[in-house]
């Protein structure tokens, strides 16, 4: 088959070296010139295991071809990103999907497939783009058929996720989920699980809402043991003990391009009905805020202002600082005035060695949960002004014998006299 991905990210990318792998003929399609130059040369421009290999042998099967402009096809798939729109209630902007489909639609044909992969408000393939289809004078389910394909992949797996997760098909009528099922069962080997459009729609948005409620659960959890002089990391281990509760770990906040930015779409379309997930949101933006008011605390009496924050990334072992917490609570410490150092393994720009950043400062403060974390150096704590650690992601385990060691659920014992 001949397929045009729009959109050669996170996902378009590996998503289209998967179905040339497959004996697809695959047109890769990006407006960013530079992406379409690195991969015309052969280098892949996203940091992702495997995928480089993966890359060049599609390309010696000549089944690969990249492009700033779509071309006749008999699918195209389109993966291009939807951020929040900056508005009350932060809804689904959909300025890429639309430009990438109105650039697909002089090359549509009868017979076609449209499949939209980019994560979406729900309702956007019965609302926006079925009437946008119809315009150019198709009949959806007879002429061109529509589907919206949600990907779950979770970044530094992605190869393997593609291939071997279930996915959804939600087809604006049964004919179209059928004709795109066949084309995602030529290279999917989990489950292909039929659906409405609609449905698939809100499922994505709802897996991620689920994650995000629960985190802030933990995080609110965090602040009322803080207040009531509880361990609530404890809390948290003996509740799951239970084997059907499953409390999720507090943290400094709720990053990456998923957890913070999806809930919005599904509170956006139904403002009325959601209001757990918008307060939820609200609880999970402000985490950094009360961890900066945490530091503050603990930063009272010390003897210089200078603080080693250990993590820019929204999460462990990535490099991806999108949303991080991390960032919003340098940027706040930095406007208070304190002399941030920031530490960082996974992230290159603007980062200081551990020792570098530990020297002369009153408190390591730790952000994200890379396993480079889990033992700190007696070398670089032996040059601090005072040893002191928060560790907002409970990941130290391993630290010298002089470190005072403060995680969410025992913060309390040092800041309650403050
Ligand atoms: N976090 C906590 N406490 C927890 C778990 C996570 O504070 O108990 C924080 C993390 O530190 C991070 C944020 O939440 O800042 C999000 O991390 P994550 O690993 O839950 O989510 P993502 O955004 O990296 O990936 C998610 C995944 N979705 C689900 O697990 C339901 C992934 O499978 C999806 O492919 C991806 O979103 C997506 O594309 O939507």
């Amino acid at each position: 088959m001949k397929i045009t991905t729009i959109g050669l990210g996170y996902i378009g990318f590996p998503t289209s070296v998967l179905f040339a792998m497959h004996g697809h003929q695959v047109i890769g399609v990006d407006v960013n010139r530079r992406v379409v130059e690195m991969l015309s040369r052969g280098t892949v421009h996203i940091e992702e295991p495997g995928l480089q290999e993966l890359y060049q042998e599609a390309r010696v099967l000549g089944n690969f071809q990249v492009s700033q402009t779509p071309s006749a096809s008999d699918a195209f798939i389109i993966a291009v990103p939807t951020p929040n729109r900056d508005d009350a209630y932060k809804s689904c902007d959909l300025s890429y999907v639309k430009a990438a489909i109105t650039s697909v639609v002089p090359y549509l044909k009868n017979g076609d497939l449209l499949i939209i992969e980019s994560t979406i408000a729900p309702r956007t393939m019965e609302d926006v783009v079925r009437p946008m289809i119809q315009a150019a004078g198709f009949t959806v389910g007879v002429d061109v058929y529509l589907a919206h394909c949600p990907e779950r992949v979770l970044p530094g797996n992605i190869a393997y996720e593609l291939v071997h997760n279930p996915r959804i098909i939600g087809g604006v009528t049964p004919v179209c989920t059928e004709k795109a099922k066949k084309l995602y069962a030529s290279v999917v080997q989990g489950a292909l699980i039929s659906a409405t459009a609609s449905e698939a729609e809100l499922s994505k948005l709802m897996e991620n809402t689920f994650r995000d409620v629960n985190i802030a659960l933990a995080n609110e959890l965090a602040k009322i043991g803080g207040d009531l002089q509880i361990d609530a990391l404890k809390v948290i281990e003996m509740a799951n003990y239970h084997p059907r509760v499953n409390l999720h770990a507090p943290g400094p906040g709720v990053g990456g391009h998923c957890l913070a930015v999806d809930p919005y779409f599904v509170a956006a379309a139904a403002p009325s009905f959601s209001p757990l997930i918008q307060t939820a949101r609200g609880i999970n933006t402000s985490m950094p805020h009360y961890v900066v008011s945490l530091t503050e605390k603990l930063m009272q009496d010390a003897p210089t202002q200078k603080i080693a924050v250990f993590g820019l990334a929204y999460k462990g072992n990535i490099d991806d600082t999108r949303e991080s917490p991390a960032m919003k609570i340098v940027a706040l410490l930095e406007a208070q005035g304190f002399e941030v150092a920031k530490y960082d393994p996974h992230v290159a720009i603007g980062c200081l060695t551990m020792k570098e950043a530990c020297s002369g400062s009153s408190l390591i403060l730790v952000l994200t949960d890379h396993s480079e974390f889990v033992t700190i150096s007696e070398e670089a704590t032996a040059c601090m002004a005072l040893p002191h650690l928060l560790d907002t992601k409970n990941i130290v385990k391993r630290m010298a014998p002089n470190v005072n060691y403060m995680n969410l659920g025992n913060v309390y014992h040092y800041t309650k006299s403050c």
